[in-house]
């Protein structure tokens, strides 16, 4: 149920669209957003509101993942506009300029309006409308057809973060599991997920409110304040306690302009970096070895002969013992780890004839090459800031350090987290207030299982994991994983398969040896431009959806159905029930929204989210909570245990094709070289011949005015941030004759981009940068992903858009 707060301003939905374009042409950012929320009218005196407002509570709910919790205000059955939505802890309230955008984003003429059938060339955008009808039954047909001729593994679903729902996503995964078949999602944040895992373990990080406790702040690779905006507060809070903030950063970001410290590291050297680190902690005697002994692997004894803790089973335990062994240091005498209270730390040992080592020697093996003067040269990072930074870190604590996915995009991204997280468990920052490492708390699953799979029926197929890289290969070959993989269909929901992965020409060489592409989106975006069929999905408020899945914040919110769909748009929900039926099978997939929510939910909870809009999450409210995360001496990794040598690391997610993994490169810190970038010669590494030719890094950020290709077509936003740019270096720009406002070139062999420069004297020489998101057609010439590598380690499957080199030139574009 809506609210009446009593009348509005009399603005009718034309009045309120006419004050807000004058306002964007005219005035400020601050103008723009007062008139947006209204502000503006409500400071100017107008008159009495003469028009009735409702109110509605709703999620903003794209990748940003900060989920805001919004009012929506419906003036004669439209969104006239949306406000903040107070949530039951006022810490957290915040939202953005997207948020307010969101009217335009609900009325945009980029809005898929009905089902379309391509009639042109591929991405010609020549369209037919059909009705939903035949657009059901062209892709149901089809998918039929081809499961019986080539089996369900030539149709592939691929999905990633663009919608975090409750509804939608149960409804997609019910589809994949019941029908089985190619499950390709766009492979990103990986690297950075197998980092953490290996180590900290999973969920990392504290709550956000916790951030006030530290008295030093390391930010590693995150453009914090353009991408996680409504943590700063936390920060500046503690900063205004005294708290010191570090950033690491080839870029001079908003958040390093609030740095006590900002070392602009060279990119892809981190692990390098905090390797260094953790030989200063050692040397200083800032181990903290209680801590260690408590909370981590330190006790165990691993096998020389296969890298394995030596377990209890192993040495006349019982057969299922699977107990770790530790040695007592007063005694000498092994046991179970769990029952050594003063374990040995350190050294060779044998053990009922088997020989093992204690994990610390074998961290210190792997380290003991990055001296602060080695590092010095890798990172570019003078040795005095190394110990500087070191000795803050660990004598101002507690200490936290925030990762952002700057290194993730890189070959052998995970070794970035892996090392700045045993800086983290060996100096034991960690499980205390103030003291965390990693990027989010918390990662919310109620019980799915079971929901997944209707009642007395059985799959028709199972699921089969395939990577995205090996995408052009696959369309080229027939072949994925040595066996036979005819891929002959895509459907694309809540994400951009196009965009997502690299290197998109070969993307789009590929996708037309498809017979079919299906894209279930808002708008048009790279992958839609180029699908056969395009069905219109409704706007986040146009049904009834909680959102609890995926959120920074430590509530479930309610997203109340504001207006009825707009044009010829369904749900997601609605589409998945039409495929159901199309397939034949209705009686897989009849709910209605509330079966689902209390299925998901339960019964208790669902009322109380629908009743009260807003409630804690059932983690945070019984006992389960992760506020401090570890501080219950839980730690998410398989050992239960902080790892700083890591046993067995996290498992591929995909089936394997051939690949062998570098398991020692995942069980102690190790920096290598990236695959591509590497443009100097520095630290006895050879620069990339290929530098020569394309001498530049080009890098990624996530771009503060959109949330990846969300919100991106938004007017509103756009006077901020009117199109595609590269930042580029003061240096690297006058090498080139380029200032800020020029077109420009940016290519290697894989393709190029034409998109207007920046001039910035805060990247380090030799990067440039190009914030994400946006949709082809908006490029004056090509598409930054059109430079972008899509290769990938051996180790994880993860897009390293970042790791690639680029020439950049100046362009005269023709008028
Ligand atoms: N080249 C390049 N690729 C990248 C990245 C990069 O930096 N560069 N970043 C990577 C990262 S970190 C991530 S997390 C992924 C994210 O990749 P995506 O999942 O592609 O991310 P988004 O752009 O947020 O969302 C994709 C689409 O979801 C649509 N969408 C929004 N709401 C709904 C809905 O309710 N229903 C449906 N059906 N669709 C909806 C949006 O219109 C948008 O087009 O991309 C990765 N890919
Ligand atoms: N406004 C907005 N917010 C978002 C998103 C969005 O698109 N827009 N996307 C969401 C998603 S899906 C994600 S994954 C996050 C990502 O957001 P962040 O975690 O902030 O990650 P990025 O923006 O990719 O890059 C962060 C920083 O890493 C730096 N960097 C690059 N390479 C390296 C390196 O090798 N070492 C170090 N130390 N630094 C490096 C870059 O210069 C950049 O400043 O943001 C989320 N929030
Ligand atoms: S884009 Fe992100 S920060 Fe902005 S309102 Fe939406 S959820 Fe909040
Ligand atoms: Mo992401």
């Amino acid at each position: 149920m809506s609210e009446t707060m009593g009348k509005a301003t009399g603005l009718t939905r034309r009045g309120f669209l006419k004050t807000t374009a004058l306002a964007a042409g005219a005035l400020s950012a601050a103008g723009v957003l007062s008139s947006m929320t209204g502000c503006a009218e409500q400071q100017s005196g107008d008159p009495a509101p003469a028009v009735e407002e409702q109110v509605f509570s709703g999620v903003c709910r794209g990748n940003c993942c900060q989920q805001c919790f919004l009012n929506f205000h419906v003036r004669e059955g439209k969104v006239a506009r949306t406000s903040m939505r107070p949530f039951i802890d006022e810490r957290y309230n915040r939202i953005c300029m997207k948020g307010y955008a969101m009217p335009e984003k609900i009325y945009s003429p980029h809005r898929i309006k009905y089902p379309m059938r391509r009639v042109g060339e591929r991405g010609a955008g020549e369209w037919e409308q059909v009705s939903w009808e035949e657009a059901i039954a062209a892709i149901t047909d089809k998918w039929k057809q081809l499961r019986e001729e080539h089996g369900p593994n030539s149709v592939a679903f691929v999905t990633r973060t663009g919608q975090h729902g409750t509804a939608f996503r149960v409804a997609y995964s019910r589809l994949v599991a019941m029908f089985g078949g190619s499950v390709m999602n766009i492979a990103a944040d990986v690297e950075f997920g197998q980092g953490l895992f290996d180590t900290i373990g999973l969920p990392a990080a504290n709550d956000q409110s916790d951030y006030v406790n530290a008295r030093t702040f390391i930010f590693q690779g995150s453009s914090f304040t353009e991408s996680t905006y409504h943590h700063w507060h936390f920060v500046r809070e503690a900063q205004k306690n005294g708290c010191k903030i570090i950033v690491i950063d080839p870029v001079y970001t908003g958040i390093a302009s609030k740095a006590d410290i900002w070392v602009p590291i060279r990119p892809a050297t981190d692990s390098a970096l905090f390797m260094a680190m953790i030989n200063v902690a050692i040397e200083n005697g800032w181990i903290d070895w209680e801590f260690l002994k408590k909370n981590s692997v330190a006790p165990y004894l691993v096998k020389k002969a296969d890298g394995m803790f030596l377990r209890m089973k192993e040495v006349g335990g019982a057969e299922d013992d699977a107990t770790p062994v530790a040695i007592d240091a007063a005694t000498g005498e092994w046991g179970p780890a769990t029952e050594v209270a003063d374990p040995v730390v350190e050294g060779e040992h044998t053990v009922e004839g088997i020989e093992v080592v204690s994990p610390w020697d074998l961290l210190l093996e792997s380290i003991s090459e990055y001296t602060p003067a080695v590092a010095a040269e890798i990172c570019d990072v003078p040795e005095s800031v190394i110990r500087e930074i070191t000795e803050i870190y660990c004598t101002n604590g507690p200490s936290s350090i925030k990762v952002g996915l700057g290194p993730d995009h890189r070959h052998y991204g995970s070794t970035h987290y892996a090392a700045s997280g045993i800086f983290a468990i060996v100096t034991g920052m960690l499980g205390k207030p103030g003291c965390c490492h990693g990027y989010i708390s918390g990662s919310y699953a109620y019980e799915s299982a079971g929901i997944n799979v209707p009642d007395g029926a059985e799959p028709l197929a199972p699921t089969y994991m395939v990577a995205p890289s090996q995408f052009p290969e696959i369309m080229e070959t027939g072949m994925y994983a040595g066996a036979e993989l005819p891929l002959k269909m895509i459907i694309n929901y809540g994400n951009d398969f196009v965009r997502g992965r690299g290197n998109r020409q070969e993307t789009i060489k590929a996708l037309e040896k498809l017979d079919m592409l299906v894209s279930i989106n808002l708008e048009m975006n790279d992958t839609s431009l180029l699908a056969d069929i395009v069905l219109p999905v409704c706007e986040w408020c146009e049904y009834e959806e909680v959102n609890g899945a995926a959120t920074y914040y430590p509530f479930i919110n309610y997203q109340e159905k504001v207006i009825d769909p707009l044009y010829e748009s369904k749900s997601d929900f609605d589409i998945v029930k039409l495929l159901f039926e199309g397939m034949g099978h209705p009686e897989w997939f009849d709910w209605e929204l509330p079966d689902l929510f209390t299925r998901y939910y339960g019964e208790e909870l669902y009322a109380r989210i629908k009743e009260e809009k807003c409630v804690y999450h059932q983690y945070w409210e019984d006992g389960g909570h992760r506020y401090i995360y570890g501080e219950d001496g839980a730690w998410g990794t398989l050992t239960g245990k902080l790892q700083f040598y890591t046993e067995v690391p996290l498992p591929y997610s995909y089936t394997p094709y051939g690949r062998e993994r570098s398991i020692d490169v995942l069980r102690t810190p190790h920096f290598m070289l990236p695959n591509e970038a590497w443009n100097e010669t520095a630290g006895g590494y050879e620069a990339n011949p290929l530098s020569q030719k394309y001498p530049l890094i080009m890098q990624e950020t996530h771009a503060k005015w959109h949330s990846q290709s969300n919100f991106v077509r938004m007017g509103i936003l756009q006077e901020l941030n009117p199109e595609p740019t590269v930042r580029i270096s003061k240096k690297d720009a006058s090498d080139r004759g380029i200032t800020t406002g020029d077109y420009v070139r940016v290519y290697n062999d894989r393709g190029h981009v034409v998109l207007k420069a920046v001039v910035n004297n805060g990247i380090r020489p030799g990067i440039v940068d190009m914030p994400n998101g946006w949709v082809a057609d908006q490029f004056v010439e090509g598409h930054f992903i059109d430079v972008q590598t899509d290769s990938t380690d051996e180790n994880v499957e993860n897009a390293s858009f970042s790791d690639s080199l680029v020439q950049i030139e100046k362009y005269e574009v023709s008028k």
